[in-house]
């Protein structure tokens, strides 16, 4: 049978790649066209997304694949939560502000003045963090952003995307949900919400379904494909089962289920779960846990110190410290600027009563067991919420490459983790593509050809008595920092 070529252009927030999967009816190969990082720039005191710069590497990304192959559609998926305004004439009214930009300070008790929290989650059954499309577009009218009397059409970074790509303004779904600003039961805008906030509701654009086509790029069919990259991530796990979770690990570690409805109730506002939107009718509850950004954090601080290490290095190293020193919660507000994270982990250290680290190796095994600490705390909370039964944990993206953070993960959950693939997020986003073509029949059929095509890697838990002990540390600790 000849083989079918699809485009996933996948937008981490680390870095960007254009992936080209074939399919031959029977199993998908996935190839990497182009990888570029995405470095986000400080101007005048804001951090921005490089938007011109990611364009110009998609489109060099595709024109390679071009070359090569006949391409049958595009898809393209990204990082979450960040709004894009145009002007009414189709613009960029500003080059995209990064979520970890300091604007959104203070504005989520801003908007609580406005709705109170309570009603926010129940109409949106999101997770409360700062960086929500939500807090982002009411720090603009907190502020009186100029962009306000301009603005015509507000979308979001895969949306711009498929905007340059084809000249059509369309929302997409699972990336409408990350915004904070949709009602999953609805599937569409939370206008009650705009109005709270008074951002202009004439701003607002159709939402489609991943798998929607949106137009064409030179002649190739743009397919709306689960934009959002978690979104697409969990459609490419490679699973026959049920009863399991899965654990998408990168820049963010987002440890959830799938389920068919949201769970919004006191439990799962108090635990702080989300439930964003997912692909054919799906939701993702799920916690959105600092993840692997603090070691990328830790990495540049030594970089810049002379100490240039690779992840591999920073694997090495974590290895030959010794376990269990100290602990971090991973998700204290601290972590989360752009900053020296070595020095704000010892700052924690000293703030709760624990030897800071003072090797880079003891660092950065801090870091890595408190994520797997973290896991593990957070794991408990979705099965109470949610109760279903996990019998195991699918672990994809880039973290999968790091053996000895999902050996610890297995350890402190005291279940098999399945770790791969790494590109699940491409996979998810070119399988979307696949069933919108008719190759695929649905979702439960791409995960059986996934699980067939893909490799992966079984961790068994070990020394789990040990690893619950220190949980139950770590998990006294956080109540306490939260006091
Ligand atoms: P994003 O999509 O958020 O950009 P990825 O899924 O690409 O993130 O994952 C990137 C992360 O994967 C890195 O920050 C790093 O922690 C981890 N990683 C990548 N390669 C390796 C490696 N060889 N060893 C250990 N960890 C790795
Ligand atoms: C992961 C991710 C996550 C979002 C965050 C902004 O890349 O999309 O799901 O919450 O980035």
């Amino acid at each position: 049978m000849t083989e079918k070529y699809v485009l996933a252009v996948d937008l981490g927030a680390e870095s960007g790649r254009v992936m080209c999967a074939g399919f031959d009816g029977q199993r998908i190969e996935m190839t990497e066209v182009h990888r570029f990082s995405n470095t986000p720039v400080y101007a005048n005191g804001t951090l921005y997304w490089d938007a011109l710069r990611l364009w110009h590497n998609i489109q060099l990304g595709i024109r390679q694949a071009a070359a090569e192959h006949e391409i049958a559609s595009i898809g393209v998926d990204s990082w979450g939560v960040n709004p894009i305004l145009l002007d009414n004439n189709g613009h960029l009214l500003s080059n995209p502000v990064h979520y970890r930009d300091n604007r959104t300070d203070g504005a989520m008790s801003w908007v609580f003045e406005r709705m109170q929290r309570r009603e926010v989650y129940e109409r949106t059954g999101i997770q409360f963090m700062q960086m929500n499309g939500l807090y982002q577009l009411a720090s603009m009218v907190r502020d009186n952003s100029s962009q306000l009397k301009a603005v015509g059409t507000l979308l979001s970074i895969c949306d711009l995307f498929n905007y340059w790509l084809t000249g059509t303004k369309k929302a997409e779904f699972t990336m409408a949900t990350t915004m904070q600003l949709c009602d999953p039961r609805t599937k569409d805008w939370d206008r009650a919400l705009f109005e709270a906030i008074g951002f202009p509701l004439d701003t607002l654009v159709p939402i489609v379904e991943p798998g929607e086509p949106i137009g064409t790029y030179e002649g190739i069919p743009v397919i709306a494909s689960a934009g959002h990259d978690t979104g697409a991530a969990v459609v490419g796990i490679p699973t026959t089962t049920q009863e399991y979770a899965y654990l998408s690990s990168g820049t963010w570690s987002l440890l959830g289920l799938e389920l068919d409805h949201p769970v919004i109730n006191d439990a799962a506002y108090e635990a702080n779960l989300t439930n964003e939107g997912g692909y054919a009718g799906t939701i993702r509850l799920l916690k959105n846990i600092m993840g692997l950004w603090i070691a990328q954090q830790c990495r540049n601080t030594w970089a810049e110190a002379g100490r240039d290490y690779s992840y591999d290095d920073l694997v090495r190293l974590a290895q030959s410290a010794t376990p269990f020193q100290a602990f971090v919660d991973p998700d204290v507000d601290d972590f989360f600027h752009v900053g020296d994270m070595p020095e704000k982990i010892r700052a924690y250290c000293r703030r709760t009563g624990q030897m800071p680290p003072e090797s880079d190796a003891q660092m950065i095994r801090t870091v890595y067991e408190s994520l797997a600490l973290k896991y593990r705390l957070v794991l408990e909370h979705l099965i109470a919420v949610s109760g279903q039964s996990v019998e195991r944990l699918h672990v994809i993206g880039g973290g999968t490459n790091n053996a000895l953070l999902c050996q610890m993960t297995a350890n402190a959950i005291d279940r098999p983790v399945i770790a791969g693939p790494a590109e699940a997020t491409a996979l998810g986003n070119a399988v979307v593509q696949l069933i919108a073509q008719g190759e695929l029949a649905n979702l439960a059929e791409a995960r059986a050809m996934l699980a067939e095509s893909i490799d992966t890697v079984t961790y068994e838990p070990q020394d789990s008595a040990l690893w619950i002990e220190q949980a139950g540390r770590l998990s006294e600790q956080v109540a306490a920092t939260q006091q």
